[in-house]
């Protein structure tokens, strides 16, 4: 079992007009902040590269392409990779990707120290709709730019700790954490891109979004007995604001770490991963308390059937 270092490197905003180039820059001036702090392992924002295009309308296929990533590492990410093995930082960051077969998938890596992809996962839970609805404040065409992942949730184990990932939306469904919890989870680090207003209820704020965003984080950790790492892309994008709240929360479902601004920050928590086993072997001993002769509803049934 092992002990190190993880950074949160939450990015404040990316701009239209940012070259990738531009982007990775950044990326790359909080991975020597973190290197500077003894940082091991650091998880990016989902869509790290880019805006959070789904707010934008579009049909035209070419635009649509001009975010998607087609390999990875490509010729503008291969810095991002080549430091991060100088540093023998371990990292993970979410893009768009697009496959040799065409198809396009809202995707996060994780690498080895060495630099060395690891670990792939392709969002499952993508919110929002696929055509233009006149009734929101702004758009969120995620089911139109995105197709569900098609790889599960799977885990690895990197160096010595057993890691999963998650991208947004995922963050507030018990079914991600406990997918990855079944399998011995420690590290559940995922990226977001959260607005900081609802564009279908004016009346939450970025209080109470902030709020069931830690809630959601803090439940699937203690529930699981596992570190999250939720890092936010954070700030006024394409004149649209997205919330900050990064945090790094413990086994226990305490914030060890949490980003106060909407900018790029780095934040750092030493992680004992020992600490995964207390909540594993004891309350959350799945083997010893999990009815699953009653569960049957939860993968044979997605909507709600009222049947009284
Ligand atoms: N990128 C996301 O998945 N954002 C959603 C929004 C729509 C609320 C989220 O769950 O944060």
């Amino acid at each position: 079992m092992a002990e190190f270092v993880v950074g949160g490197a939450q990015m404040g905003p990316n701009q239209k007009a940012d070259s990738r180039k531009m982007i990775v820059a950044r990326m790359l001036a909080l991975m020597e902040e973190a290197a500077g702090r003894g940082v091991e392992l650091v998880v990016y924002p989902e869509l790290a590269l880019t805006t959070f295009f789904p707010r934008w309308y579009m049909e035209n296929e070419a635009e649509v392409d001009a975010f998607f990533e087609t390999e990875m590492p490509g010729p503008e990410t291969a810095p991002l990779f080549e430091r991060a093995r100088e540093l023998r930082m371990a990292i993970s960051f979410g893009y768009a990707e697009k496959t040799p077969e065409g198809r396009h998938f809202n995707t996060s890596i994780l690498t080895d120290r060495a630099g060395n992809i690891v670990g792939k996962y392709r969002k499952i839970h993508l919110p929002g709709h696929s055509e233009y609805d006149t009734e929101r404040a702004f758009q969120h065409l995620e089911k139109r730019y995105f197709e569900p992942g098609d790889l599960g949730f799977p885990v690895w184990r990197n160096e010595g700790v057993i890691m999963g990932m998650a991208i947004c939306n995922d963050r507030r469904w018990p079914e991600t954490y406990r997918c990855l919890g079944l399998q011995g989870v420690e590290l559940v680090m995922l990226g977001y891109n959260t607005p900081s207003v609802n564009s279908q209820m004016s009346a939450e704020g970025l209080k109470e979004r902030l709020f069931h965003s830690e809630l959601s984080m803090q439940a699937g950790a203690y529930q699981n007995s596992t570190y999250v790492v939720g890092i936010a892309k954070a700030g006024v994008e394409d004149g649209h604001p997205l919330m900050g709240g990064s945090i790094i929360v413990d086994p226990d479902g305490f914030v060890v770490a949490r980003a106060e601004s909407e900018e790029d920050e780095l934040i750092v928590a030493s992680c004992d991963f020992a600490k995964c086993a207390f909540g594993k072997s004891t309350i959350f001993d799945f083997a010893r308390h999990r009815r699953i002769e009653h569960y049957q509803r939860i993968t044979e049934q997605a909507g709600v059937i009222v049947e009284v």
